[in-house]
């Protein structure tokens, strides 16, 4: 939490987002205010789910949740975001009610964290449940795409929201994800988004962007976009980037999902100088490390 933000500069298509003294931005989310800009925010992913694509999940255990969701925030999680659903590529769509027995134990027995925490969800019962719970943000992976009910959720809870971009549904996303221009069409998909959700009566300073690295993307398609991040930086919100041992790194480097750290730590370090103001990650002392370095070099943080 932080104390006094200054000016405002110009946003996409004349929004002004509130910027702090030398450059830096807030996002309000619930009870916190996240300065930005200073240094690079780290989500720690908890992930209470069977299936997760990393395999990092914790399921049926609500004890052993909450004490792996301390170890993130012990080791350095500014912000602890929480899944009941996995939307890897092919995976099974879960019914609300078993999201909601996975995700709403959990943050009960987290109490009042140091952090926020975001609830990674599409469905509008299991934000309403969370939001009630004491998560702060929703992180919705359809960008606030399936029907009002979530943004007014987000409005009136005061929570903060991060809209991603995905092409299709977890299901069929990479049978043939096509663009003509990824980065311009990622750019405009999130733009208005933004515009919806403010709309919607969510204020400007609490919402956050993000391209949905491998959500409906081929290899060249998340390359353009990480390479391309300052292009989505400009349509005028903070950027959040989940890189971490995703699919493109194994196409890469031959590598199984267990063994991309080093991979994930170089796309967080090249999203950090394109742009990112939070990463999403699993491995959160070792990313600490990594944005230490690239936050000295790219923002003279230390
Ligand atoms: N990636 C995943 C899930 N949620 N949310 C945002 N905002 N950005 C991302 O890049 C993102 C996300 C996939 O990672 P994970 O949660 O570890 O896998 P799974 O969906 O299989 O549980």
């Amino acid at each position: 939490m932080m104390g006094s933000v200054g000016g405002s500069v110009p946003g996409e298509q004349g929004l002004a987002v509130n910027r702090g003294h030398e450059g830096s931005l807030v996002f309000r989310c619930g009870r916190f205010c996240l300065e930005l800009g200073r240094r690079t925010l780290v989500m720690g992913v908890l992930n209470l789910t069977p299936d997760s694509f990393s395999g990092d999940g914790i399921h049926g255990d609500p004890g052993r949740a909450v004490e792996r969701a301390h170890e993130l925030v012990e080791a350095g999680a500014d912000i602890l975001d929480i899944g009941g659903e996995s939307t890897r590529p092919g995976s099974a769509i879960v019914d609300a009610d078993l999201e909601l027995r996975r995700v709403v134990p959990v943050l009960e027995r987290l109490g009042e964290l140091s952090v926020p925490i975001s609830v990674d969800t599409r469905r509008a019962a299991v934000a309403q449940a969370a939001l009630t719970a004491g998560a702060s943000i929703l992180n919705d992976i359809s960008g606030l795409g399936e029907g009002p009910q979530l943004a007014s959720l987000v409005a009136g809870a005061g929570a903060g929201v991060v809209l991603m971009h995905m092409q299709g549904t977890p299901q069929d996303m990479q049978r043939d994800p096509h663009y003509e221009d990824v980065v311009g069409q990622v750019a405009t998909f999130l733009a208005a988004r933004a515009r919806a959700a403010r709309e919607a009566g969510i204020g400007p300073e609490s919402i956050v962007l993000d391209p949905g690295i491998g959500f409906g993307k081929t290899l060249e398609h998340n390359l353009a976009l990480l390479a391309h991040l300052d292009a989505l930086a400009e349509v005028g919100y903070p950027v959040l980037v989940g890189t971490s041992r995703k699919s493109f790194i194994g196409q890469l480097t031959g590598q199984p999902v267990e063994t991309r750290l080093s991979g994930s730590l170089a796309s967080v370090a090249v999203a950090i100088a394109r742009g990112a103001d939070i990463v999403r990650v699993h491995d959160v002392r070792e990313t600490r490390q990594a944005v230490a370095v690239a936050d000295a070099i790219v923002r003279g943080a230390r």
